[in-house]
């Protein structure tokens, strides 16, 4: 970065409401506590550990255009400059109080929020801020080899960009634990970099963060719709009445649209590249379109089979007992609850619920507390369907008839009332046979993902691209899509 330019992120980079001087930059008067100051400052080099491990790999002195929140303002928020990886300064960062914010949801609703932990959810809170914790740098350990086949400059720097993120969010959850929950909670924090993506000892704790992310079709299948499963358990998190935890998520929601962005505009350019190649090779036959060089749409239709299904999956079980505690408790309130217009405590309410029952799918009212789980994924499969819609424009816009869609909620479960049970994408119950002799069609097989494979080839010239995937509309910050977004020096 040129002299001024340097000068010029450095200033914001002070300047900010944020306190950039410290070791941990912090917007929570982290030298007004030196006890706990000193105990993050303590996992501070084992993060620092981890990340050189399992971060991104082979990253280590490269200047990368990344933002870097520096504010928790709506507006200029970020700030954008060159950062030699790994000294992103990640910090802690907690949106403004509302001194006056009263619990909205549950048992407690209409009392005071609570600004330290209740006594009485000590265990089901920890639970839920180490669960959330561990699938921060679960993502990032599943994507830390993709540097190595990025397909331009610009992708390159987004993925970055997400995993310094995903490692602030770690910090996020790691800041409530050693603030909050005194050893136990420091002991959580510790088995947050021992637990890792994959391993056979020590797993993540939810499913899909144990699963590969091997090639960039998954990553950004993973960005749009794994991340939205965070977008919404972050925004359940942010109603919470424990205060701080509200606060933590309403900050990490800012920092999560762009994750999704990149999902939904990566897959958006792939299908884009498709629907040329497809009009170069004057065919729409997958063996064509594959010679082409680009990713035939079934093969399209059956990561996002596969990756929806994962992320599904997350929401847990239709009917929790777990999920009732978490609301009557006030702990983790619905999509949005303060604009919910109902009694906020779901005592005598209902709420549709998709079950196996004798082997059918039926929909069932059940007891809406026992369904806060379920509601949660209603609301994320809703959102789910708008990039489908966005990716057919594109496929209409180039007059090719193929349509993706959302397979049914019910499809290749491990979680919830279907787990075990086969179920066809159109959501018909199948037989073991059934389901063996489909499943090549509907989730991706070894070929397919040898096929997306060996067309990961690193792409970082200037003004290049991956010949699988379209340039992006526009870059980052108003830079052009083609600007030198990491300089590898
Ligand atoms: N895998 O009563 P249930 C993100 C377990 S993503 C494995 O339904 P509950 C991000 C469950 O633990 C957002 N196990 O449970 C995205 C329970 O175990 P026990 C992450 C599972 O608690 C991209 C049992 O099954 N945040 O931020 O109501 C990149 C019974 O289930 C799974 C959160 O998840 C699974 N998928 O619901 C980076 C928020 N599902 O008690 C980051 C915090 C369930 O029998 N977590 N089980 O031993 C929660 O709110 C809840 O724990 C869950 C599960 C919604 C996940
Ligand atoms: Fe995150
Ligand atoms: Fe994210």
């Amino acid at each position: 970065m040129p002299g001024p330019e340097k000068r010029k992120y450095a200033m914001a980079i002070e300047h900010s409401n944020i306190d950039y001087s410290e070791r941990i930059p912090n917007n929570v008067d982290l030298s007004g506590n030196r006890r706990l100051q000193r105990a993050l400052e303590s996992w501070q080099p084992n993060y620092i550990k981890w990340w050189q491990e399992l971060g991104p790999d082979r990253s280590t002195g490269f200047d990368v255009y990344l933002r870097t929140a520096i504010s928790v303002e709506r507006d200029g928020w970020a700030n954008f400059g060159f950062v030699k990886m790994p000294e992103y300064r990640w910090g802690i960062f907690l949106a403004k109080p509302d001194l006056d914010r009263k619990i909205t949801f549950g048992d407690h609703k209409g009392e005071p929020a609570w600004q330290d932990v209740p006594g009485e959810y000590r265990a089901p809170l920890r639970r839920l801020i180490v669960t959330q914790g561990d699938t921060e740098p679960a993502s990032v350990e599943q994507q830390n080899h993709l540097g190595a086949t990025c397909p331009s400059l610009y992708d390159l720097r987004n993925l970055f960009q997400i995993n310094v993120e995903e490692g602030r969010h770690l910090w996020a959850m790691v800041y409530l634990l050693h603030a909050y929950f005194g050893r136990d909670g420091r002991e959580e924090a510790d088995m947050l970099l021992e637990r890792h993506s994959g391993d056979a000892d020590k797993p993540r704790i939810l499913g899909a963060f144990n699963e590969p992310t091997p090639d960039w079709l998954s990553y950004y299948m993973f960005t749009y719709f794994t991340d939205r499963d965070g977008k919404y358990q972050l925004a359940a998190l942010a109603e919470s009445g424990f205060d701080p935890l509200a606060r933590t998520c309403q900050f990490m929601l800012t920092e999560e649209a762009h994750h999704m962005f990149v999902g939904e505009t990566g897959i958006m350019r792939v299908v884009q590249r498709t629907c040329e190649v497809m009009k170069e090779v004057w065919s729409e036959d997958p063996k064509r379109v594959r010679e082409g060089g680009a990713v035939d749409l079934d093969t399209m239709q059956r990561y996002i089979n596969l990756h929806f299904t994962v992320s599904v999956d997350l929401f847990g079980q239709e009917i929790s007992t777990n999920a009732a505690t978490y609301f009557s408790s006030g702990l983790k309130g619905r999509y949005l609850e303060s604009r919910l217009d109902d009694d906020h405590r779901l005592t005598d309410s209902l709420w549709p619920v998709h079950l196996v029952q004798d082997g059918r799918i039926v929909l069932e009212d059940w007891p809406a507390l026992t369904a806060v789980n379920e509601r949660l994924r209603d609301d994320y499969v809703k959102d789910s369907q708008r990039g489908i819609d966005r990716w057919n424009g594109v496929l209409e816009s180039h007059g090719v008839d193929f349509r993706f869609t959302l397979p049914h909620r019910f499809f290749n479960r491990h979680i919830g009332t279907s787990a075990g049970i086969n179920v066809s994408p159109h959501g018909e119950v199948i037989s073991e046979s059934e389901w063996q002799a489909q499943q090549g069609a509907w989730l991706p097989s070894a070929e397919d993902q040898a096929f997306v494979g060996s067309l990961m080839n690193r792409v970082t010239e200037l003004g290049k691209i991956a010949a699988w995937i379209a340039p992006p509309v526009r870059g980052i910050d108003g830079k052009p899509w083609d600007y030198e977004y990491v300089r590898f020096n």
